[in-house]
């Protein structure tokens, strides 16, 4: 195993940065085509200003067994029709490794997915754990009205799978029904990147 030096990671909980963060990765609408249910309003977000909807500042370590990778994700408020913005979701490439979410701003929902299609979700806030077990693909879901701020850790040796999502999409999805947030199951639709 490669060593790594003991240090101190620091999250500004206001704006959701980790410092020092190794790896910056900003997702906009464009960057996730092909994955909301409404394109048509899809499209005219785009095409209107191509918002920036997430961010994950990561620090980086070796993709190794007994490593672990820590980082924060920035999920801005918004809706694409009656759909709330998301994160593009992924199972983990070596499928069995399990991951830790950590809330600390703002007001979500991870969503779950088996391999064989069946979706659950679990709320994210200040102070909730989210646990996403072995195998389980999971896509997290900003229902409130400010930026969802969480801290992320996973296994080094984890890798992402995003294209069973891309190809096949989730099961559910958190639409805005009667005002209120609700998981609602869907036919699967990937992206069409
Ligand atoms: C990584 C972990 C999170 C996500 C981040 C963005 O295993 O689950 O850090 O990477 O929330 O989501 P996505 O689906 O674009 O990676
Ligand atoms: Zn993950």
């Amino acid at each position: 195993m490669s060593a790594i030096q003991p240090l101190n990671l620091i999250v500004d909980i206001a704006s959701g940065r980790l410092e020092p963060a190794t790896t910056v990765v900003t997702r906009r609408l464009s960057d996730m085509r092909g994955m909301y249910a409404d394109a048509a309003a899809e499209a005219a977000l785009i095409e209107r200003d191509d918002s920036v909807v997430y961010k994950v500042f990561q620090y980086d370590v070796p993709e190794e067994t007994g490593q672990l990778f820590v980082c924060t994700t920035v999920l801005e408020p918004g809706r694409v029709g009656d759909e709330y913005f998301m994160t593009k979701g992924h199972y983990h490439r070596v499928r069995d490794r399990a991951e830790v979410y950590y809330g600390l701003r703002g007001e979500g929902q991870v969503v779950l997915m088996t391999e064989d299609g069946r979706c659950s979700s679990v709320e994210l806030r200040p102070g909730a754990v989210a646990y996403v077990p072995p195998c389980y693909a999971h896509r997290t879901v900003n229902t409130g009205t400010g930026e969802l701020v969480f801290l992320a850790v996973y296994p080094g040796d984890a890798g992402h799978d995003y294209e069973s999502i891309e190809r096949s999409g989730f099961s559910a999805r958190v639409l805005e029904y009667n005002g209120s947030p609700t998981l609602v199951e869907q036919e699967p639709s990937g992206g069409s990147r």
